[in-house]
Order: structure tokens, then C-alpha cells, then sequence
């Protein structure tokens, strides 16, 4: 297998402990199917880093440097030393030495199997960035109780806003049989605390309706077999109008008592293929898709109809809030895409059933570079809730470009919604400790398929490692996060190491300079949303505008004179936002329009500051480029070959973009750049 394709679980030699006798026995305690593969991946993890024969598995240690396997209930019986406030949630782990029949050596113990293979996964990260083994000790419980990935995948292989290949699941109709790729996706996800998959497009057309039943579902659980080894539940995306579509009943009307037993009898069937299955993730009465507003219900009644048919098998609904209205008018400037899922969703607070959470994208709009947080994580406080963060990037490069995406997912997580005063943070609302709800978590689209590097961009691996890591802890920081992706994926070269990470913490300033300005997100081209267009999406239905006129541009988003959308903040944040005076600077465009030539906090007139940023992204995304060539020699080929090229594509695009944002605004006002740099009339 080529280096990039094993990403972060390379496990480079360690030469230092290769004499030391740590590692050469492994013991195992407990049920669960996820310690035998902790087993497997601590034997095989080990050999590569100690360069020794393969660990022996035995039943009681011979020699110093074992390491012991367990869950905490067959340690308590072993006798273990686990106290009693060292009691361990079911996906908890710790990693302490031990001496055991006067050997001394290293235990790894779960709260469940599943929690002692994310210790395994713990202790080979932590031995992968050279820790002493001798004097480790790591305690893990997630920060999440739902760390959840959703592929756009397709039945014929496609995925919808992906870029790195073809669908891993899914090819020419067919659900694929399970191979080695699975079980590498499984490690490599597992090895982050990933613990759900939905594995198919939340557009759920006619062929993809049919996996709930017969010879796909069957298929289904063959890949949910491989998935839940490693401690992964396999969810589905549902068209809401199945009933209809598979069913041939006449409505999907929730309050009808023959679509619920439809929706209940196939929910037993799967369950009697998959006991573990995870549920149904579900997008409706949005962008075409049919949902519970066809019958004049809410959402949560199609929710909690859904959630009742899983209920019985401890299933769950995982119900999207990105619902607006696709067909609006831009002559209409009241209308405000950006209210629509607080509108949607504020009024139904407390009517959802406790398997059901409402998935809301980290802004209001749709994945732009720069958004404000969602409003609706303040406005929940009786309704389950899940981060959605898009790890694809389809509005951010498109996996062409360089954008490390954690740093956006960090400010969300810590936005203050206030919803309960100072202190409400997004991340406590969504892990469900703010309001004491019963579980919640975050979801990200994924950014692989079948690419050599499985994200295409090689770099962009760090957003699904980051992803993983940031889901699991929220409150690890992106600079540490992208130093252990570097160091686990790179090696430990303290140039590469150092080079890689700042190019990444860069990477979304730089891109945020020379696309879209002041937070106004949509400059791109409709359909495919790949490179400059300032006015693809002004005059359309989407709901998406910036509004340049002679004057001046942005969107008016006050409660003084705009669309009212800062009343959907608490207070301080409205009225920060509502101010000019105070409103960030990133901003800015996203609430007020103002005339080119308003004067920022920063000093700069909102035109100057355009151009000056459009100059300096192009010049940073050609310094990109020469620091990763600097890298050249120390990195493998099949890393530093297709990084190079991607680079190369940035760099030239990045210029594209200066020169068509520059000269949209140099036209519009004739005011040329303070600088005298050229801009094309
Ligand atoms: C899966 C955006 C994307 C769509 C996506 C949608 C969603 O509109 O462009 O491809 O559909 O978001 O999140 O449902």
C-alpha cells in the first residue's frame, strides 16, 4: 500500500524502542467484537513502529512491556487497579502502566470493548508521535456522544459535491461487497473516534430508496457487518416519500396509520438484518425533497413518526435543518434565506421525540468560507442537536485548492449563543450538556471516495483526521490538531512538520483573501460552485445575493432597516451585530450594505481592503506552492507529486480570482487600487 493511502496510520519505526522488549505480548480481556481488533491493531501497529516480530497474544505476561487489553467489567473481575472514580462510560478509555505477576507493562482498559479500541487506536497515536510507553498515561472520553460522518454517495457511484473519486460503497447500481477498502475506511475512521457512517446521499432519489429493502439491504449489512468491528453504526439517508415510491401506498402523510406501519414493518426488517443499526437521517421539504409540509404536517410529526418505528429497536432520527425556500424572488430584498431555518425550527422546540435531533450546518447559509454561527443552536433548548460541518470542500477549493477546515469548525464550537446567558457555547449545546439532553454530537459530509490518497488533495486528509479529532475533543486546538496529523501522516522532520502546519493554519485566510470578501460568501459559479463569478448567483432563485449596486454592496440584514435576521441572535450578539460600529470586520457584507468606501474597523475603506487582500491570497497561495516545494526530498513522491500539482492549480486559479473579484469592483466604482497595482479595466 502506498504511504498516502494509509494516511495517518503509517507507523513509522520507532528505533529507540525497537530493543527495549516493549510490545511483545499482548493480552486480551472482555467480550465485544472491537477487541479483537484492537488485538489485530495493536499487533500489527506495533511490529511496524518496534520493527520486532509480531506481538504474541498469551494469557499471562512473561516479560516486561506487555500491554493488556480490557474492559473495565473483566478488569474489575481480574482484579485491575481501576478505582472506583475511575469509572469508564462505555467509549472511555485509559492507558496507565501496570505491573502485573511482577511483570511491568502497559494496560489499556475500555468502559466497553468499544472504548479499549479507541485506547489501542490512543496508545498507537501517542507512540506514533514518539511518547515514552513507559510513563504514558492517556485517559479519552469523548466530548460527543454522536461523531457521525454523511456521505452524498450515490447508488451509481457518484457523490454529490465530492472530489476524490468514486463512491467506496457503491458502483453501477449495486452495493459494493465489502473489501479491503471498507475495512481501511473502518480503521482509519475508528482510529479518530468516528462512530457512525450514513453512507448515502441525503438526496434520496428513486434507486437509492429501494436500499430499505430486499437484496440491497441485504448488501447494506454486509458492509454494517465489517463497520461495526470497529465500533460504527450504519445509518441511511430516507426519502421521506417512500411509502409512496416503494411502498405504492397513496400519501406519506406521517399522521396516517398505514404509512406508519409501513415505515415500522421496514424499520423491523432491517433491524432483523442489522441489530445495531444506527437510523434514518432524513432531508425534507427542502431543495425538491419531499417531506411532511406536502400534508400540511411539521417536522415533528414526520420526525417523531419516523423516530417511534426506531425507537423499539434504539434507533434514532437524525432530521436536517436546512430547510429554506429554493424559489424565491431577488427583487424581494425582506425575503432572507438566512432566517429560514430558525423560522423553521424555533417554533417546534421541545416537540421532538428524545431519539430525534435536529442536524443544523454550522452557519445560516450553506457552507460558505465565512459565515456567522447558525442562530437556531440558541434558539433549541428542548430538542436534541447536531453540529453539521461540511468536510468536502464544495464552495472552499474543491479539494484543488488548500483549506484546512478546523479553524472554522473551532469558532463555531466556541460561538457564545447566550442562550442561557454568557457561557452557552455551541459545542455544549450540541454534545447536549447545556441542556442537559440526552445525546447530540456533529456530523460532517465526508471528503473521500476512492482517490489514491482518498481525498483527493492529499492535504485535505487533515480535515477528516481534524474532523474525527475535533468531535471527539472540542476542545483540542487546530494548531494541535494539524501538528499531530503532520507528524502521524509526514513523519517527525521538524521542517516538514513545521512547513505543513502553517501551510494549513494559512490555508483558509489565504483562500478567504482572494475569493469571496467581508463574509459575502456565493461569488462562484451556479451548478458547480468551482472558481470566480460575482454575479452567478445574484439575480436567481436561490436566495443568495450581495446586492452591488453603484454604491455600495452587501446584504442589509438589520433589524433597523434589513431583512431582521440579527432579532434570531440574543443579546449581546444582536446588537454587535446590528451596529455598524461594532459589527467584525470578516463580516461586515454578511449584515450591512455599505458604500465602497466605508472606512473598516481595520482603517481601510471596504474597497481598498478587496483589492488589498486580493493581491496578497494570489501572492499566498504562490508562497504555498514554494514552501511545499521547499519540501521536496523530504517527503515521499506520492505525497509531495500530487500536493504539487494541486498547489500548481491554486496558485494559477488564485490569480483568476484576484483578477476577476478586482475588476468587478474597479469597474463598478472607477476607483482604482491606492497601491497602483494593476487592475484590468
Ligand atoms: C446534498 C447544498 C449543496 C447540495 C446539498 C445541499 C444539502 O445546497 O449544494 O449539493 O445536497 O446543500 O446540504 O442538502
Amino acid at each position: 500500500m502506498t504511504l498516502v493511502r494509509e494516511a495517518w496510520l503509517g507507523y513509522r519505526p520507532r528505533r529507540d524502542l525497537g530493543g527495549s522488549g516493549f510490545g511483545r505480548e499482548i493480552l486480551i480481556r472482555g467480550t465485544g467484537a472491537e477487541l479483537e481488533t484492537a488485538r489485530r491493531e495493536l499487533s500489527s501497529g506495533l511490529e511496524r513502529m518496534l520493527g520486532a516480530r509480531r506481538a504474541r497474544t498469551v494469557p499471562t505476561p512473561q516479560k516486561d512491556g506487555f500491554v493488556y487489553v480490557a474492559t473495565a467489567k473483566s478488569l474489575e473481575d481480574a482484579g485491575g487497579p481501576l478505582k472506583r472514580d475511575d469509572a469508564l462510560g462505555p467509549e472511555d478509555y485509559r492507558v496507565v502502566p501496570w505491573t502485573l505477576a511482577g511483570r511491568r507493562g502497559l494496560l489499556v482498559v475500555g468502559g466497553e470493548a468499544v472504548g479499549a479500541l479507541y485506547g489501542a487506536f490512543a496508545l498507537l497515536r501517542a507512540l506514533s508521535l514518539g511518547e515514552d510507553p513507559n510513563t504514558l498515561d492517556l485517559r479519552g472520553r469523548p466530548g460527543n456522544p454522536l461523531r457521525m460522518l454523511n456521505h452524498w454517495d450515490n447508488l451509481d457511484g457518484s457523490i454529490e459535491r465530492g472530489y476524490a473519486g468514486r463512491s467506496i460503497f457503491f458502483r453501477n447500481g449495486r452495493v459494493l461487497p465489502p473489501g479491503r477498502r471498507i475495512r481501511e475506511y473502518a480503521r482509519l475512521i475508528a482510529s479518530v473516534g468516528v462512530n457512525a457512517v450514513a453512507i448515502n446521499n441525503v438526496n434520496v432519489h428513486r434507486e437509492e430508496t429501494q436500499l430499505l429493502v430486499g437484496s440491497r439491504l441485504a448488501a447494506v449489512a454486509r458492509l454494517a457487518d465489517v463497520l461495526r468491528r470497529y465500533g460504527i453504526r450504519l445509518y441511511l439517508s430516507v426519502n421521506f416519500a417512500a411509502p409512496i415510491e416503494l411502498g405504492g401506498l397513496g400519501t406519506a402523510d406521517p399522521l396516517d396509520a398505514e404509512v406508519a406501519a409501513w415505515w415500522k414493518a421496514r424499520t423491523a426488517e432491517i433491524y432483523d438484518l442489522i441489530p445495531d443499526f444506527g437510523g434514518f437521517v432524513v432531508k425534507a421539504d427542502s431543495e425538491f425533497r419531499p417531506g411532511p409540509h406536502v400534508y400540511g404536517r411539521t417536522h415533528a410529526d414526520g420526525a417523531n413518526m419516523l423516530a417511534d418505528a426506531l425507537a423499539g429497536h434504539g434507533g434514532r432520527v437524525i432530521w436536517r435543518a436546512f430547510v429554506y425556500n429554493c424559489l424565491t424572488d431577488w427583487r424581494d430584498r425582506k425575503l432572507d434565506r438566512a432566517k429560514a431555518a430558525y423560522e423553521n425550527f424555533t417554533p417546534l422546540d421541545g416537540r421532538f421525540r428524545d431519539n430525534v435531533a435536529v442536524q443544523i450546518k454550522n452557519g445560516p447559509m450553506d457552507f460558505q468560507v465565512r459565515e456567522p454561527a447558525s442562530p437556531l443552536f440558541g434558539a433549541l433548548k428542548a430538542t436534541n442537536q447536531m453540529l453539521e460541518v461540511q468536510i468536502t470542500q464544495e464552495y472552499t477549493g474543491q479539494q484543488r485548492h488548500l483549506f484546512y477546515w478546523v479553524p472554522t469548525w473551532k469558532a463555531v464550537l466556541d460561538f457564545d449563543t447566550h442562550a442561557l446567558g454568557e457561557g452557552s457555547l455551541v459545542a455544549d449545546v450540541v454534545s447536549g450538556a447545556r441542556f442537559d439532553r440526552p445525546w447530540g454530537g456533529m456530523a460532517g459530509v465526508a471528503n473521500i471516495g476512492d482517490s489514491p490518497a482518498w481525498t483527493g488533495h492529499p492535504l485535505a486528509q487533515a480535515n477528516l483526521y481534524g474532523f474525527g479529532r475535533l468531535a471527539w475533543d472540542p476542545e483540542l486546538s487546530a494548531r494541535r490538531i494539524a501538528e499531530e496529523w503532520a507528524r502521524l501522516s509526514l513523519g517527525s522532520d521538524p521542517d516538514v512538520v513545521r512547513t505543513v502546519v502553517d501551510m494549513l493554519m494559512a490555508s483558509p485566510n489565504i483562500y478567504e483573501r482572494y475569493t469571496a470578501p467581508l463574509g459575502v460568501g456565493w461569488m462562484v459559479n451556479p451548478g458547480h460552485h468551482y472558481g470566480p463569478n460575482v454575479d452567478g448567483y445574484e439575480y436567481s432563485k436561490w436566495g443568495t445575493y450581495h446586492f452591488a449596486d453603484r454604491e455600495g454592496i452587501g446584504v442589509d440584514r438589520t433589524m433597523r432597516t434589513g431583512t431582521g435576521y440579527t432579532a434570531q441572535y440574543h443579546e449581546p450578539i444582536r446588537s454587535l451585530y446590528e451596529s455598524l460600529e461594532t459589527c467584525p470586520d470578516e463580516l461586515l457584507l454578511f449584515f450591512h450594505h455599505v458604500p465602497y468606501l466605508y472606512r473598516l474597523r481595520s482603517g481601510k475603506t471596504v474597497l481598498q481592503h478587496v483589492y488589498d487582500t486580493h493581491f496578497q491570497g494570489a501572492e499566498q497561495a504562490e508562497e504555498l506552492l514554494q514552501a511545499w516545494n521547499r519540501l521536496g526530498g523530504l517527503i515521499s513522491d506520492d505525497w509531495h507529486g500530487p500536493v504539487r500539482e494541486r498547489l500548481e492549480e491554486q496558485a494559477a486559479h488564485a490569480k483568476e480570482w484576484r483578477d476577476v473579484i478586482n475588476t468587478y469592483f474597479y469597474r463598478r466604482t472607477g476607483t482604482p487600487d491606492a497601491g497602483g497595482r494593476t487592475i484590468h479595466s
